[in-house]
């Protein structure tokens, strides 16, 4: 069997002897001890794969950096910033939806799936940046949003244009003839109907997000086959991977029947795991995924811990991740959208929820690990705390929980600088149809328009898609133009240039947690036991691996919390954390962060 040797903790090659501060003042590790791994170990049940060792940073092109003044991130922009996002550390990067679209929801309506959006830049564009990318050996993974196009994509024109069009079994047609379709709800739409009468062939066609995304046929192999043919035109040019836009709602149950009850106010969960979602993941593997070295994550809308394991179980050969969001969804109202619970979240039902998640992925299958996305606010407003004294540290002790689990961290690019929500007053200044749209459907209503707006200040996803901040320059340096959505006024000091210089920053901090990850295999595979499970202010657990302990220590609190491991601090070895010193006892400091080895 192949040995590899692997260098543990070096920590920015800092020389340093135990429990030392570093130029940060956080506490490092001895350097360079090594630890012979064996290549087809089978780390915990779980069988090495490069994309269980990776680290996924997140980029909303649009918000990254703009290279033409118009306002927009573009392609270029993101080629002319390849050196930053090295220095990172990460290995993979996710682009959000890159293709041809008219931009009703920023590029997850498609009108050519092998075409570049025009405000993005162009094909050749596009080679440059993978090419860029594979040069500094970064991996590009892409999104693949196939449960709906845009209604301008030519499938759609051709399928609307009349009944007998070849195209027409493309997509979901009720003919008005039988009545009025069965109700099924809308994401977006101000009515929340996911039915839209079309006058020219008398028919209803399917969006279970906006008109303007049209839900395409899964059950018609003519599309399957086109989708196939797609993916691996991308995969030929050198793509690493897919994320995949809700793709447990492909596959529909064609006679439309009532959706029961129980799934009244969580509908996502009806429209998950449909009839034959897992026969067409199995053809997608077979037919594309399969003939290449690349990574795949479902975005695992309405999957539960029960359904989970379908998707990614190795034997079934489907999908090789999923990200599920029983997480992100806690501390909401429930039926409400998004109004956050005035008595906040609970860090007790939370600690319950990843240690659930974890247990499912323990023998088969891998677990990925993220707060905050394009979808989400900022997760140092929802989940740290945003006031001035807290956001650094509350944003560090957060970044120290993503990247000590047992999962692979998708971590959203602009949370390493500690970038929190910008809270718009007015929805004026929205720019996302899902903010702009269910003001509509509650002002329609007659609803609490001041609580809605008060609620999306904490959870609208424009919060996490304000432009990049890189420097204290106009615009923050994303953009020489007008940005398209409003730059966060505390990009003067939240910024990359002035946290690259700063030893403390929030920037040197996740430099650094990526390399403890990198040089630890404890903390990538290593077995995850929860610890103190009812203290209701700290996270603890511990992480372990071929006789290596880790204990990690997260204090979710403003204040300082005390807790029970059972472990004697004083006997451990301190090996990251951010404050100068890490505790010898059980009280740890408001959002503290520490990392021990027992
Ligand atoms: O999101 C799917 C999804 O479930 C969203 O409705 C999500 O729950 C919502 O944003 C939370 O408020 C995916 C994409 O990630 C999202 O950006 C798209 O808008 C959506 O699909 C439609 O493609």
């Amino acid at each position: 069997m192949k040995i590899r040797l692997i260098a543990l903790a070096t920590l920015g090659g800092l020389l340093c002897v135990p429990g030392c501060r570093d130029r940060s003042g956080s506490v490092v590790n001895e350097p360079a001890k090594q630890a012979a791994v064996s290549e087809g170990a089978s780390m915990g049940g779980n069988a090495r794969k490069w994309w269980k060792e990776a680290i996924v940073y997140q980029i909303y092109p649009r918000s990254f950096q703009d290279s033409d003044g118009d306002g927009i991130g573009d392609l270029k922009g993101i080629t002319s910033k390849l050196d930053y996002l090295k220095s990172l550390g990460i290995d993979v990067i996710w682009l959000n939806p890159i293709y041809s679209s008219p931009n009703d929801d920023n590029g997850y309506d498609i009108s050519d799936y092998r075409g570049i959006m025009k405000e993005f830049g162009t094909m050749q564009d596009f080679d440059e940046l993978l090419k860029g990318m594979h040069d500094r050996n970064l991996k590009l993974v892409m999104d693949l949003v196939v449960n709906h196009s845009s209604d301008e994509h030519e499938w759609f024109k051709q399928s609307r244009s009349s009944r007998d069009n070849p195209y027409r079994d493309y997509y979901h047609w009720w003919p008005a003839e039988k009545g009025k379709p069965t109700p099924r709800r809308s994401f977006f739409d101000v009515n929340g109907d996911a039915w839209k009468f079309d006058e020219l062939t008398k028919s209803y066609y399917l969006h279970y997000f906006s008109q303007k995304q049209p839900d395409l046929n899964w059950e018609n192999p003519r599309l399957r086959e086109e989708i196939f043919a797609m993916m691996r035109f991308w995969f030929d040019k050198g793509v690493d991977g897919f994320r995949m836009d809700v793709i447990p709602f492909i596959s529909k149950d064609t006679t439309f029947p009532e959706m029961p009850a129980q799934y009244k106010g969580d509908w996502g969960r009806f429209y998950a795991n449909g009839p034959h979602v897992h026969k067409y993941l199995q053809e997608m593997n077979k037919e594309a995924l399969s003939k290449y070295d690349v990574m795949t994550v479902a975005e695992g809308a309405g999957v539960t811990t029960a359904d989970a394991l379908d998707y990614v179980d190795a034997d079934r050969n489907e999908l090789n991740m999923l990200y599920h969001f029983e997480g992100v969804s806690l501390g909401y109202l429930p039926d409400s959208l998004k109004i956050p619970d005035p008595k906040g979240y609970s860090l007790v039902e939370f600690k319950n929820i990843y240690s659930k998640w974890d247990s499912v992925f323990a023998d088969k299958g891998w677990g990925t690990i993220y707060l905050g996305n394009h979808d989400q606010p900022r997760m140092v407003t929802r989940w740290g705390n945003d006031a001035p004294q807290w956001r650094e540290l509350s944003s560090k002790m957060l970044t120290t929980f993503l990247f000590t689990m047992r999962a692979t961290p998708y971590y959203y690019a602009g949370d390493e600088l500690g970038m929190n929500n910008i809270k718009f007053d007015n929805i004026e200044d929205y720019r996302d149809i899902e903010s702009i749209n269910w003001y509509q459907q509650i002002k329609n209503k007659g609803g609490d328009l001041r609580q809605f707006l008060a609620a999306q200040k904490i959870a609208a996803r424009d919060n996490g898609r304000t432009p990049f901040q890189w420097d204290a320059s106009a615009n923050a340096g994303f953009s020489a133009g007008t940005p398209w959505l409003k730059v966060n006024p505390n990009y003067t000091t939240v910024n990359v240039a002035a946290e690259d210089t700063d030893a403390n920053s929030c920037l040197n901090y996740f430099r650094k947690i990526v390399k403890l990850r990198k040089d630890n295999p404890v903390l990538v595979y290593g077995k995850y036991t929860l610890l103190d499970q009812d203290n209701p202010d700290v996270y603890a657990y511990t992480r372990e691996l071929d006789g290596r302990r880790i204990l990690v220590l997260l204090n979710f609190k403003n204040k300082a919390a005390s807790l029970k491991t059972g472990l004697d601090l004083s006997k451990g070895k301190v090996l990251f954390g951010n404050y100068p010193t890490a505790p010898q006892n059980g009280k740890l400091q408001p959002y503290e962060a520490a990392i021990y080895e027992f």
